[in-house]
């Protein structure tokens, strides 16, 4: 089956997403410093088998080869992010051109191969320098993360006009800084708030200077956000929802988009959290015009209230799950564009991630076939068909992943991609559902393929 494709404009735009820790390795190559993800790998216990990021895919070597699949796949764009450590190893300062380098060649054999680069500047490979200045957690952070905005736009600027400031800004601030399970491994919810209003006030002093450095350029940011249900009616689920909502939803996207913090998570937190040095002006910056939100999306909650009135996620017994223990709950993601929509307005909206672990194995003849992950992404891409058809201003579509990567505390354990990675090889062998995409894609209005397969 392939999902209402009708209810995709011509031009919307179709591809896959990664990012630089996950599939580069390279990690001590051409002038790169440690980062908070190296240091974190390498403390036993951290990461599942103790496995690191320091091959990874050995993309940064492979990206040829790895951008003729893209090619081959027939995606016109592209999201990827550059490794902070590559191109400022001192977190600030003095600029390692040979990293640069890199993301230059990245940068040409894409085009080359007719596909748009999304840059993200961070995707939580903080260097390991500035997370010994204090972190994220320290406001001098927010000036060093705009310096660096600075510095890769000017170099690519020429030739990527997508810019993505941050991904995930909740993961990098509460899984990093308040429950220890990333980089840097904090436990402190003072933390965690700092942290986050933080990396919210780099983004918006970086807007301006993307656009002052990229003429033509588009900027937005990635957040991870999930509809969240109440398990029942009773005013208490009702409570614990919402408040759900407003610690991983609200809490971005409010200053974001309306230059405030919701007051009833605020209050949530006082008492238990200390709350973020929030200045004169921070929220005007934070909530600079973008061009675009990007969604990260993968699954729903349903929230009930526990004895203490707190949110508890219930499991839906009925409901397929991923390997990543998450359940598949496409009307999840439809209504969550819709919510978002209507409650904030944002100019245009990509789903930046989506897509699925499975367990997938390859089979006597080496192919990996992946019913599973296939299925996942028509009910997925289904359900933005609807949410475009029902009003929200959706224009792109990124599945996580291109290639089976480093899955963070995971490890290489969960496999996301649409190629399979034979890690003691290094070999790619595309997916069945790789082969899906692609058809999918081909007949998609617009694509040059679109009227032969029609
Ligand atoms: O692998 C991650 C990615 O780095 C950020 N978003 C979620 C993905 C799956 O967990």
């Amino acid at each position: 089956m392939i999902p209402e494709e009708r209810a995709f404009p011509a031009d919307f735009v179709w591809g896959t997403a990664t990012a630089a820790y996950q599939i580069e390795g390279a990690a001590h190559e051409d002038g790169r410093s440690e980062s908070i993800w190296d240091r974190f790998a390498a403390i036993p216990g951290k990461v599942r088998n103790g496995e690191t990021g320091l091959i990874a895919d050995d993309h940064y070597h492979r990206y040829a080869s790895d951008i003729a699949l893209l090619r081959d796949l027939g995606v016109g764009v592209y999201r990827f992010s550059v490794a902070w450590p590559r191109i400022l190893p001192d977190g600030r300062g003095a600029v390692n051109e040979r990293g640069l380098d890199f993301y230059d060649r990245l940068v040409d054999e894409l085009l080359r191969a007719g596909i748009e680069p999304y840059v993200t500047l961070y995707h939580w490979d903080l260097p390991q320098v500035l997370e010994d200045a204090g972190g994220w957690p320290n406001r001098d952070t927010t000036e060093a993360f705009t310096d660096y905005a600075g510095v890769v736009a000017r170099r690519l600027g020429d030739r990527v006009k997508n810019w993505i400031t941050h991904n995930e800004p909740w993961c990098a601030s509460w899984l990093g800084y308040g429950w220890g399970v990333h980089a840097p491994g904090r436990t402190n919810p003072a933390d965690a708030l700092a942290a986050a209003h933080h990396l919210l006030l780099s983004h918006g002093q970086a807007v301006p200077v993307i656009r002052g450095e990229v003429p033509g350029a588009r900027v937005g940011i990635t957040l991870n956000l999930e509809h969240k249900y109440p398990a029942t009616n009773r005013p208490e689920d009702v409570a614990a929802a919402r408040l759900e909502d407003g610690v991983s939803n609200r809490w971005f996207l409010d200053p974001i988009f309306l230059g405030t913090y919701p007051d009833d998570v605020a209050e949530s937190f006082a008492g238990w959290a200390e709350l973020p040095d929030v200045r004169d002006g921070d929220l005007e910056t934070i909530s600079a015009p973008i061009d675009f939100l990007g969604i990260n999306n993968y699954s729903r909650a349903v929230v009930k209230a526990d004895p203490k009135g707190m949110p508890a996620r219930v499991r839906q017994d009925e409901s397929e799950y991923t390997s990543m223990g998450w359940e598949v709950a496409p009307d999840g993601l439809h209504d969550l564009l819709l919510r978002v929509h209507h409650d904030y307005r944002p100019a245009a909206l990509y789903v930046t991630e989506n897509g699925a672990a499975f367990e997938d194995v390859r089979t006597h003849d080496g192919a990996v076939n992946d019913p599973e992950r296939q299925a996942f992404l028509e009910r997925y891409i289904g359900a933005v068909g609807r949410a475009a058809a029902d009003g929200a201003p959706i224009k792109g579509y990124f599945v996580w992943s291109f290639l089976d990567n480093f899955e963070w505390a995971e490890g290489y354990a969960k496999r996301f991609g649409l190629v399979y990675v034979d890690y003691p090889t290094l070999q790619r062998i595309p997916k069945k559902s790789y082969y899906w995409y692609r058809q999918f894609i081909a007949r998609q209005p617009g694509h040059p393929q679109a009227e032969a397969v029609a």
